[in-house]
């Protein structure tokens, strides 16, 4: 756990992260020493699984980064485990309803504003706390990230933004060009999308919350960081891994 997580994210915005799905650990470890500010493991669509993430969030704690996991659809006691283990932050996709929200929160959060449950380990072990001081300051130091991705959470963005324990939205425009077109096309940085993203921005600021927002390119990140976002992350460890295999091969073939 960094415990200046959440505070970077406001300070040194926009802090730009990598995004993991591999399944070897190590990857995101590798990455974790690298430039980036942050690496997100991609447990909805990645195929990185429970123990590998584990293994991550020690190696990405090692290089002295924050950790933050991308769960499965509605798997919020996976959010509390992954907290527990000492991920900085949590991103959960598709909370297009208001108990969304609530549920994720809950389990993010201890009472009073949630109902997490005692047993952050590895949390305390990063973190060097002590337990009584890791539970005073928890719900200030991890970072609840609500995606959203449809029509559905655009319209109730703002009672999304007012659940207590919701610490910011993270838009993933992959998916919202798809809802907005109706299905009839994948144009992330497509024009509905780029409306519906400012004005999922400006509410977040109204709100005094954090915004975050998936980019597919290095080139997309410095447009979307001119915005405002307080976090981006940037292409994955897969689009990484195959643009370095083909500069290597282009430069070697002249
Ligand atoms: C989306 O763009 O839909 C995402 O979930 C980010 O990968
Ligand atoms: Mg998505």
């Amino acid at each position: 756990i960094n415990p200046s997580f959440p505070d970077r994210l406001r300070a040194d915005a926009p802090l730009l992260v990598a995004w993991c799905g591999m399944p070897d650990p190590s990857v995101a470890g590798l990455l974790a020493r690298e430039a980036f500010d942050a690496v997100v493991l991609d447990m909805q669509h990645g195929s990185i699984d429970f123990t590998a993430s584990l293994q991550a969030v020690q190696l990405i704690a090692a290089a002295a980064k924050p950790a933050l996991v991308r769960i499965p659809v509605g798997d919020f006691a996976t959010a509390s485990r992954l907290l527990d283990a000492g991920a900085a932050g949590v991103i959960a996709p598709m909370i297009n309803t208001i108990e969304d929200a609530r549920r994720f929160a809950s389990f993010m959060k201890f009472p009073p504003m949630g109902e997490r449950s005692w047993g952050a380990y590895g949390a305390l072990t990063l973190s060097g706390l002590d337990p009584g001081d890791y539970l005073q300051q928890a719900n200030g130091l991890t970072v609840s990230f609500a995606m959203v991705e449809t029509r559905e959470a655009l319209n109730i963005i703002d009672d999304i933004l007012a659940v207590p324990g919701i610490d910011g939205v993270f838009i993933g425009p992959s998916d919202l060009s798809i809802a907005l077109s109706g299905g009839r096309g994948l144009d992330p940085a497509g024009a509905e999308v780029e409306k519906a993203l400012d004005h999922a921005l400006a509410r977040v600021k109204a709100a005094g919350k954090l915004a975050a927002i998936y980019a597919v390119s290095g080139a997309r990140a410095v447009e979307l960081s001119r915005k405002g976002f307080h976090m981006v992350s940037i292409g994955t460890d897969i689009s990484m891994l195959k643009a370095g295999a083909q500069a290597a091969l282009a430069a070697a073939r002249g």
